[in-house]
């Protein structure tokens, strides 16, 4: 695939899925046949995210919304995974070739402890935590999404950064063998992303292990994927198997592809067109029913998360600074 088509994608409008209702349906049939054992299946239906009210801390650190969440069915099927395919029915698909276990995640560079560390030790200890997040793709759709999972500062401190460390970069699995779309050239792979180290440090910047009070399914970027909600979706890279801390900002998979576009730093911002369309709204993909609903909505500085992050890019030009 080119580069242009690869941008082409980018740009393309939400298509209804029709498929997903018969999806639905027969998955519904199976759930009710006890004897297929379907429980735990990642594709069933799964209860709401804890129904507990939204305390005034968690509303104040944006750790949970009130807003309605996506469902599982939208979140597990509408994805963009380019290692899986550019359409967004693709990664949930193709993905379940993706093999999550046994899993190690190497850290390195400017730190005190670097390693190869298994999953379960880079999380060993780490409480599980809930966080309810807009997600805000820079193609112009939003979803409000259950994640289970722990703050990214808790695991980064394992390693002992030292005063080198000013950017963290993370890098995707690039499996051919397991990974179709590898073989296109639209990305230059393995996908990249980073972060400053004080943008990774706050505690809005999570590690999501899983959804909806379940395991992530490898389309979502199982086991180990990036969420940092107040910056467009891109920056949430997925099956993440290095993490290193680094002195000069590390390159990033779409800002290499199309630099004009696409920046480093890519904060969320309404103000800040892309250059092939606006950012002034988004349609959230929410709501019941059997059918992908999309609602137009304004969207918001930093996705709705200014009072908690605003004051890291003091100083910044953010028009700049996209
Ligand atoms: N490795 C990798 N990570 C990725 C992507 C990708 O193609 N490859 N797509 C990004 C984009 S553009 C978005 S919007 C989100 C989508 O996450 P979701 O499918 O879980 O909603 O993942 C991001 N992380
Ligand atoms: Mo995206």
């Amino acid at each position: 695939m080119s580069l242009r088509d690869a941008l082409r994608i980018r740009g393309s409008e939400i298509t209804a899925e029709a498929v997903h209702r018969d999806r639905r349906r027969l998955l519904a049939a199976l759930a009710a046949t006890p004897a297929l054992g379907l429980a735990g299946c990642a594709d069933a239906e799964p209860p709401p995210p804890s129904a507990a009210p939204v305390s005034a801390a968690q509303a104040r650190a944006g750790f949970r919304t009130d807003e309605e969440p996506t469902r599982y069915e939208d979140i597990t099927t509408y994805n963009n995974f380019y290692e899986f395919g550019t359409g967004k029915s693709d990664p949930s698909r193709a993905a379940k070739t993706l093999r999550t276990s046994p899993w190690h995640v190497a850290v390195g560079g400017e730190c005190a402890k670097p390693g190869r560390v298994a999953l379960n030790d880079l999380l060993r200890g780490l409480a599980q935590e809930e966080r309810i997040y807009r997600l805000r793709c820079v193609e112009g759709w939003s979803m409000v999404i259950p994640w289970l999972g722990v703050p990214l500062a808790a695991v980064l401190r394992r390693f002992e950064p030292n005063a080198n460390a000013k950017f963290v970069a993370f890098t995707t699995l690039a499996d051919r063998e397991q990974m179709p779309g590898i073989r296109f050239r639209s990305i230059r792979w393995p996908y990249r992303e980073g972060l400053r180290i004080d943008e990774a440090m706050h505690p809005l910047a999570f590690l999501a292990t899983g959804l909806y009070g379940k395991p992530l399914p490898q389309q979502n970027g199982a086991p180990l994927r990036l969420v940092v909600p107040w910056k467009y979706g891109f920056k949430s890279i997925k099956s993440i198997v290095a993490i290193d801390f680094v002195e000069r900002m590390p390159p990033t998979a779409w800002n290499q592809l199309q630099p004009s576009e696409y920046g480093f730093f890519s904060n969320v911002n309404p103000e800040v067109n892309h250059p092939r369309w606006s950012q002034k709204t988004e349609r959230r993909i929410a709501g019941t029913g059997n059918k992908l609903i999309a609602n137009r909505i304004a969207t918001r500085p930093f996705n709705g998360y200014a009072e908690q992050v605003a004051s890291l890019y003091s100083g910044m030009d953010l028009r700049r600074w996209y």
